[in-house]
């Protein structure tokens, strides 16, 4: 008998995703479905999404999924996980979303410990909004608003939120992956999966940091996105994991 090597996960939708070919966000929806369905934590999962390209990840995963105001998610998911405290939550958010006009919100969600996982999609702009420069823009990176690229002298540096949230007491596991290639994508899903045992295991606040392309607002053809992912992007944030205090749990050992 044949046996298959990849099987659809049973939340996500049989709909056609929206995204721009080579876009990091499906890959990174999938790997969430994956993780979920083999958890078996689907009846018992909330999703907080953010605006942004994934804004319609409602359509994409078969969950219960609530729409947040920009950057609120982590408010959002702090009020369901404290109200619904046997509910596994997680947000879904974008860079814009997250360290732009969320920056308060992230950081204090993080500092209370706050025990919810956070997918955060790391893809250097404002994706849905047209390409402007974000807060994780790279240093020299053209956009729509910094054509000549991102001068640091003017708009400074880019905030890397993987070390910025891991310097807090409270969170749990910070990671950042990226999902370049399929081995990149095989980590990405092992540390999804380790984000969301932490909750599991209450030990409180869990991010992975996911570096994914943005091929129409870089303006590249997917392939040569990759690339410049995987030559400039992970040179200026490295992979890694930034916090783990799974190991020093005492439930960690049973
Ligand atoms: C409070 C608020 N401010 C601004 C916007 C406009 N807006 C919608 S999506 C978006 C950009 C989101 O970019 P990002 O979070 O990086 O996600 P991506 O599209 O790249 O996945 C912005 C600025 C909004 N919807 N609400
Ligand atoms: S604009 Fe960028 S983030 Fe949005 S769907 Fe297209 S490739 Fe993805």
């Amino acid at each position: 008998m044949i046996k298959p090597l990849l099987v659809r996960p049973k939340i996500l939708t049989p709909v056609r995703f929206h995204y721009c070919p080579g876009c990091g966000h499906g890959v990174a929806h999938r790997l969430v479905a994956e993780v979920i369905d083999e958890l078996g934590l689907r009846e018992k999962t909330v999703g907080v999404a953010s605006v942004g390209c994934s804004i319609l990840i409602y359509n994409y995963l078969d969950l219960d999924i609530q729409e947040a105001a920009h950057g609120r998610a982590p408010a959002v998911a702090t009020g369901i996980k404290r109200v619904l405290p046997d509910r596994f939550v997680f947000t879904y958010q974008g860079d814009g979303d997250l360290a732009s006009i969320g920056l308060a919100e992230i950081v204090h969600a993080a500092g209370r410990g706050e025990n919810f996982t956070v997918i955060f999609i790391n893809n250097a702009n404002y994706g849905m909004t047209g390409g402007q420069m974000a807060p994780t823009t790279l240093p020299g990176q053209k956009t729509t608003t910094s054509p000549k690229g991102r001068d640091v002298g003017q708009a400074g540096y880019p905030l890397k939120m993987a070390e910025i949230l891991a310097v807090l007491d409270g969170p749990s596991y910070i990671t950042r992956v990226a999902i370049h290639n399929p081995g990149a994508v095989i980590k990405a899903k092992k540390s999804i999966r380790k984000a969301f045992q932490c909750q599991k295991l209450g030990l409180g606040f869990s991010m992975v940091e996911i570096l994914a392309a943005c091929p129409t607002n870089w303006g590249m053809e997917p392939l040569t996105a990759l690339q410049w992912l995987e030559k400039e992007m992970i040179k200026y944030y490295p992979l890694g994991v930034f916090k783990d205090t799974e190991m020093m749990a005492p439930s960690a050992a049973l």
